[in-house]
């Protein structure tokens, strides 16, 4: 899905694309990031499960919010999950046999079996599972498995991803053609710098995707326990900070921004209709799985649906976390770009970033960004730059059906690819 490319450091703005570049249809194909073969997150040691059972979370004994085969279900929240005696989502820890990554919420999925038990997924299952789970807005889980599955760490033609490890052989069409796909563990493609509880990529010797319970412990204290709005935007800003300061491979790309959208599941997404939807630290621990000792330390569990979890009664539409990308940025705004010789130097993503300073006023702005990230070529670290493949871009508007992004008014023309 990529071509490296070298740019001149600092300045990476790739604005107008290649768009004509003959090759580039198949180049995405062969010149995949490689992963990192017997380091974490490779290849060889990410776990392997030959009973792979695929996830289902619908069925006319329990359907949830009706979403199946991808399609868009009633969007109407507000019941419990799982469903009193739903036993096939019910939790089980994962074995040594399955893949566990650095999302949360796919962690949590997985085992509660609403997406594979393994760790192997596909584009159905997430938005299917998204929507039934969390009262996801069918857009939004279309946009955020796509933009993972077709873009950055999974197989366009199977839409087969790893949630965590590099599981090549089993998400990928043609291995030898695909090459490697890394997963979500793959770095700054999704998997980002600045993580709310998970260490940089290059301080941990390749682990960015296992808890840290230090920095879960962290996150609880500066926030007071209520992981609000407002306790939450602190804390992604104090993670941005260590980050940049400790990390002198540092890099906060474009995609970076749906960090921001990530990081407003913990109080838009996890909190139970039973507690007042208050993001309480109970609740949310339970979510990470971060269990409290009794001398105040945490250790890592596998993550679970709380007991009696009742779920957001209006769905999680783009436009809405579009809002809150917005109002986290604003109440802290940081700088795009990485560290180059000990110095941070500012990137451009034209129209909304120049020289690191990002300029977007209103929701509408936030999602046409999100919708670039989709089409354009996005410097995904200095050198290097994550190329949609016009197969990949065409796939992805085909599933959103296109209609929805015309009315935002987005400056750049939301067509299949920006010449
Ligand atoms: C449906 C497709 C989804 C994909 C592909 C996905 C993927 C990811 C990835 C790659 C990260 C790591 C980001 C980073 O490096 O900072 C992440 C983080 C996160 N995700 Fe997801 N996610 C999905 C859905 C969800 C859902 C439904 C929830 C919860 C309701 C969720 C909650 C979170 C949270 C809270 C984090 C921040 C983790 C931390 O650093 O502490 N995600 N997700
Ligand atoms: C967790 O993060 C802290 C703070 O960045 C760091 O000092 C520590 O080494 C990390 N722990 C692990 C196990 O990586
Ligand atoms: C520093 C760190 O977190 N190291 C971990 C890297 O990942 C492996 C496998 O997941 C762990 O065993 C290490 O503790």
């Amino acid at each position: 899905m990529r071509a490296a490319l070298l740019l001149p450091l600092g300045v990476a703005s790739a604005f107008p694309f290649m768009a004509n570049d003959p090759n580039l249809a198949n180049k995405h194909l062969l010149e995949r990031q490689q992963s990192g073969g017997i380091l974490p997150g490779g290849p060889e040691t990410c776990p392997f499960n030959p009973d792979h059972q695929p996830g289902h979370s619908f069925s006319l004994k329990f359907p949830y919010n009706w979403a199946n085969n991808g399609l868009p279900g009633k969007g109407k929240g507000g019941y419990q999950v799982p469903a009193p005696g739903d036993d096939a989502h019910r939790f089980i820890p994962p074995t040594d046999k399955d893949i566990r990554g650095p999302c949360p919420g796919l962690n949590a999925l997985a085992n509660h079996g609403f997406i594979a038990r393994d760790g192997v997924t596909n584009l159905h299952e997430l938005v299917d599972a998204a929507q039934n789970v969390f009262n996801m807005g069918w857009d939004l889980a279309v946009f955020i498995s796509a933009f993972t599955i077709y873009l950055a760490d999974g197989d366009p033609i199977t839409t087969k991803l790893s949630i965590g490890c590099d599981a090549t052989t089993r998400t990928s069409w043609n291995p030898s053609i695909t090459g490697s796909e890394p997963g979500l563990d793959g770095h700054n493609k999704f998997e980002s710098d600045a993580s709310l509880t998970r260490n940089d990529y290059f301080t941990a010797n390749g682990d960015n995707f296992s808890l840290n319970t230090t920095l879960f412990k962290m996150f609880a204290e500066t926030t007071g326990g209520l992981f609000d709005f407002d306790g939450v935007a602190d804390w992604k800003y104090l993670s941005y900070v260590r980050s940049r300061t400790e990390n002198p491979d540092f890099f906060f790309g474009p995609i970076a921004i749906f960090h921001h959208g990530a990081a407003s599941f913990i109080y838009e997404l996890f909190p139970n209709g039973n507690d007042g939807y208050v993001p309480t630290l109970e609740n949310t621990a339970t979510w990470y799985g971060a269990k409290k000792n009794r001398d105040g330390s945490y250790e890592s569990v596998p993550e679970r649906i709380p007991d009696n979890w009742v779920n957001r009664e209006d769905p999680y539409s783009i436009l809405e976390i579009a809002g809150q990308i917005l109002k986290m940025y604003a109440k802290h705004p940081v700088g795009f770009g990485g560290n180059v010789n000990g110095n941070f130097v500012g990137l451009d993503f034209s129209p909304y970033i120049k020289g690191g300073e990002v300029s977007l006023t209103k929701p509408e702005d936030v999602a046409c960004f999100l919708y670039q990230l989709l089409t354009a070529r996005v410097p995904s670290s200095l050198n290097g730059i994550l190329t949609p493949a016009v197969e990949a871009v065409e796939g992805i508007l085909t599933l959103l059906g296109g209609t929805q992004w015309k009315n935002l008014g987005c400056p750049a023309p939301l067509t299949k690819r920006d010449e």
